[in-house]
């Protein structure tokens, strides 16, 4: 499938930069985990080349296969043993520190097995505003973080959690932060000296500004860049725009030399503290999209990355394979007799590329630019893989060979391609990673769901991804799943929905349940609004100064906290309610007061008031505590509307605006 340009690149490549291909033939620096046989103490550069590119290995004496989704993996089900009891005293913590009035929380979660919730957070994509907004989330709900723990503080709430899923840029958040030893929001957003981990004032076209531990030399950025994917393609793999975006990526997101080319998603599973469940469970979303046809939330299959497993639990694919084997010649789900197995195309930047693969478009379109530092050849090796793609699917990752080829043939709509083609997780609309949240086998009790969309005409949320999930419960694609009832992006502007945190599927009783099936998880929706800071930076601006990211994330935080209990001095005891909501049905304790009126401030009632609004154009609800001095690159938000050099420079089409 690769015609001549590549192989020009190679050797332009070996040409104008020797040392890298040369080092790319030495053996890996790093030995496997089963050689030594010691775990790592965090996710680890073990792709058996030591380099971008996926290897031919031995298979385990018990072949890899690919299993029905009919259950939760085998890993996952002894892991959540492992979580359960480690989010027993976080969770106690929290509960005590909140005190819900005249509830015992202590003697609540101690007498009934049962009681404890299984809770989850999910971060959008939005690119960098939705890496931005929801790490304010994430620092504020985590114990570890300066304040978290004072007075109207959420910190616990992230160590009492079973599942965080990240969705493109939400993916970006938490792809990076498992494959940083979990480092909090914190000790990512401050750094340290020679990382450019999380450095966003340096353009992502222009890479880092200084060499030192992250980077080795700057000049040579999108030379190691072309060189990492030629790497890979040279080894057999098809490569596209992705390969180059998720590299590109992972040097803001990964603390490591050159980004960490060698890191695989599956690593995460030998991380010590994730392996001992002392960390939730990550996941990562992506669509299927099969060649020359469209999406919509109706009917893609919706695929999910965990540390031990990638697949869907959809009726269509409806089946999952180790991540750490995903590239080995399956077929019917088996690999032949005599075939060989693969390992390392799980490259952890590429699979934060494959959920966020909308932003490909955002590379092709800058990297010819007059300020971008790409050299002219690695702009044509990237541009020529469009040639061979063609340009309406310049937005794809390519899974090749497809794990899924000869599985569920009759509904798969893959099943008959040597490829499965995967496209950023927001590109159905349903651009919150809920799926794997809401699906029953998992159990979840409640979901923060933190939305950082930008769906109206300043870039901010209006519900668009809730509903897209709410109507793909009617399809038959849902497969049993269930979705709480949501209403109409005027309603939601209307009624503020969109304005404050709101909760819904409040009222199990709402739902017509199935013997056997349980109510869904309660929502607790966290729209992105200006507290401090205005967040609602465009999806397409490539840099923002440190003060701007600080302020955003502040932002992000007072969202979660709602200004540190300012805005309602019962907020935290509210979130405390929703995270045990489904539990007091499940044990039939009766709704302590205190929950009881925050139900009926926070959920929503189903009352609707679908008039036109208007433009929507929110005002700070705190202050204005901007620091930031505005940047001409189009950070600033309202009032600078969506004139973003984005999108008409980009000729996206309204479909993926609206998406972000
Ligand atoms: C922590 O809270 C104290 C008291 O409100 C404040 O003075 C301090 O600046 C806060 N620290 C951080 C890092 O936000
Ligand atoms: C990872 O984090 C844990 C817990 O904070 C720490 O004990 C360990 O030393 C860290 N490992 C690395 C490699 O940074
Ligand atoms: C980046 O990694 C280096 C080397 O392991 C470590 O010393 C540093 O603390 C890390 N920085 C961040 C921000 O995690
Ligand atoms: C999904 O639905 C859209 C809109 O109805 C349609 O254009 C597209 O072909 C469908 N795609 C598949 C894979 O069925
Ligand atoms: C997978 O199959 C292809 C096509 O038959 C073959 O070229 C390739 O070597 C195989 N790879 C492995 C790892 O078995
Ligand atoms: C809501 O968002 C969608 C895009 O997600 C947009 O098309 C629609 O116009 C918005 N509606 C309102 C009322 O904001
Ligand atoms: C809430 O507390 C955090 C952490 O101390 C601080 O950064 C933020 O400014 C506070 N928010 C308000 C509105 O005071
Ligand atoms: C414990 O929870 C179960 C539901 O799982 C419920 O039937 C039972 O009544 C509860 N027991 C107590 C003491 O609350
Ligand atoms: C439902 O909520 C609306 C505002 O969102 C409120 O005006 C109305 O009184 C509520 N209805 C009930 C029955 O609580
Ligand atoms: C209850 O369910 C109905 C039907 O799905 C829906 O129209 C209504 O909005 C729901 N009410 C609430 C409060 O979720
Ligand atoms: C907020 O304050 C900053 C710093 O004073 C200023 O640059 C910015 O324009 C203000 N933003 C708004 C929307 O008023
Ligand atoms: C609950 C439910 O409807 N599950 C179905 C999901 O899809 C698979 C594959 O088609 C069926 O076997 C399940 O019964």
């Amino acid at each position: 499938m690769h015609l001549s340009s590549p192989s020009l690149l190679l050797l332009l490549t070996t040409l104008l930069h020797p040392t890298s291909s040369t080092a790319a033939l030495l053996p890996a620096t790093s030995p496997r985990d089963d050689v030594s046989g010691h775990r790592r103490p965090r996710a680890a550069p073990n792709s058996p080349s030591g380099n971008y590119a996926p290897s031919t290995v031995p298979c385990p004496s018990t072949k890899p296969t690919v299993r029905p989704a009919n259950g939760l993996s085998p890993s996952e089900t002894a892991w959540l043993k492992l979580r359960r009891s480690a989010t027993i005293q976080p969770l106690k913590d929290f509960l005590h520190r909140i005190a819900i009035p005249d509830f015992d929380s202590d003697a609540y979660i101690t007498a009934n097995a049962s009681a404890q919730p299984t809770i989850a957070i999910a971060i959008s994509g939005g690119g960098y505003r939705a890496l931005m907004n929801g790490a304010g989330f994430l620092a504020a709900a985590d114990s570890r973080v300066t304040n978290a723990t004072s007075k109207g503080g959420l910190g616990g709430l992230l160590q009492a959690s079973t599942y965080l899923a990240g969705l493109s840029g939400g993916g970006w958040l938490v792809g990076s932060i498992y494959q940083n030893n979990f480092s909090s929001v914190e000790t990512l957003r401050d750094g340290s000296p020679g990382s450019s981990v999380w450095q966003f004032s340096n353009s992502i076209f222009q890479g880092p500004k200084q060499s030192g531990f992250s980077i080795v030399n700057m000049a040579d950025y999108w030379l190691d860049v072309a060189d990492q994917v030629s790497d890979k393609r040279d080894a057999g793999y098809d490569t596209s725009v992705t390969d180059y975006w998720g590299r590109a990526l992972s040097y803001q997101l990964i603390n490591a030399t050159d980004g960490g080319p060698a890191y695989t998603f599956s690593s995460i599973a030998q991380d010590k503290s994730f392996a001992s469940g002392d960390t939730p469970f990550p996941i990562l979303v992506a669509d299927g999209r099969a060649p020359g046809t469209t999406i919509v939330s109706l009917n893609a299959t919706v695929y999910e990355f965990n540390a031990y497993e990638m697949g869907s639990f959809d009726p269509t694919t409806y089946g999952f394979v180790p991540t750490q084997y995903i590239a080995s010649n399956f077929s019917g789900g088996v690999i032949p007799a005599g075939g060989k197995c693969v390992e390392g195309f799980d490259q952890a930047g590429f699979v934060m590329g494959t959920s966020s693969s909308l932003f490909n478009q955002f590379l092709l379109n800058n990297i010819s630019s007059a300020d971008s530092d790409v050299p002219k050849f690695v702009v044509d090796a990237i541009t020529d893989v469009l040639e061979i793609l063609g340009e309406n699917e310049d937005d794809i990752a390519q899974y090749m060979p497809n794990p899924f080829f000869g599985w569920n043939n009759a509904s798969n709509p893959s099943a008959t391609h040597m490829e499965l083609d995967l496209v950023d997780g927001g590109e159905d609309l349903q651009n919150i990673p809920l799926h794997p949240l809401i699906q029953p086998m998992r159990g979840v009790d409640v979901i923060f769901a933190v939305d950082s969309s930008a769906d109206t005409t300043y870039f901010w949320p209006n519900g668009t991804a809730l509903r897209a999930s709410y109507e793909r419960s009617f399809s038959a694609i849902a497969n049993g799943t269930l979705f709480p009832p949501v209403p109409d992006a005027n309603t939601f502007i209307n009624l503020n929905l969109n304005g404050r945190p709101s909760f819904f599927g409040c009222d199990i009783a709402n739902f017509t349940l199935r013997a056997g099936q349980t109510a869904p998880p309660l929502l607790v929706y966290i729209p992105n609004a200006p507290y401090t800071a205005m967040s609602n930076v465009s999806t397409f601006t490539p840099s923002y100064p440190n003060a701007q990211r600080n302020d955003i994330i502040r932002n992000g935080w007072d969202s979660a906290t709602q200004g540190n209990g300012t805005l309602d001095a019962q907020w935290p005891i509210c979130v405390a309610c929703a995270a045990l909501s489904r539990s007091f049905s499940r044990t039939g304790t009766a709704v302590p007061k205190a929950c009881a009126d925050c139900f009926s401030s926070y959920c929503w009632n189903g009352t609707v008031d679908s008039t036109d609004h208007g433009v929507f154009e929110p005002t700070f609800k705190i202050t204005n505590m901007t620091t930031a001095q505005a940047t001409s690159s189009g950070a600033r938000a309202v009032g600078g509307g969506p004139t973003a050099w984005g999108m008409m420079a980009m000729g996206l089409s309204a479909l993926s605006v609206a998406l972000w």
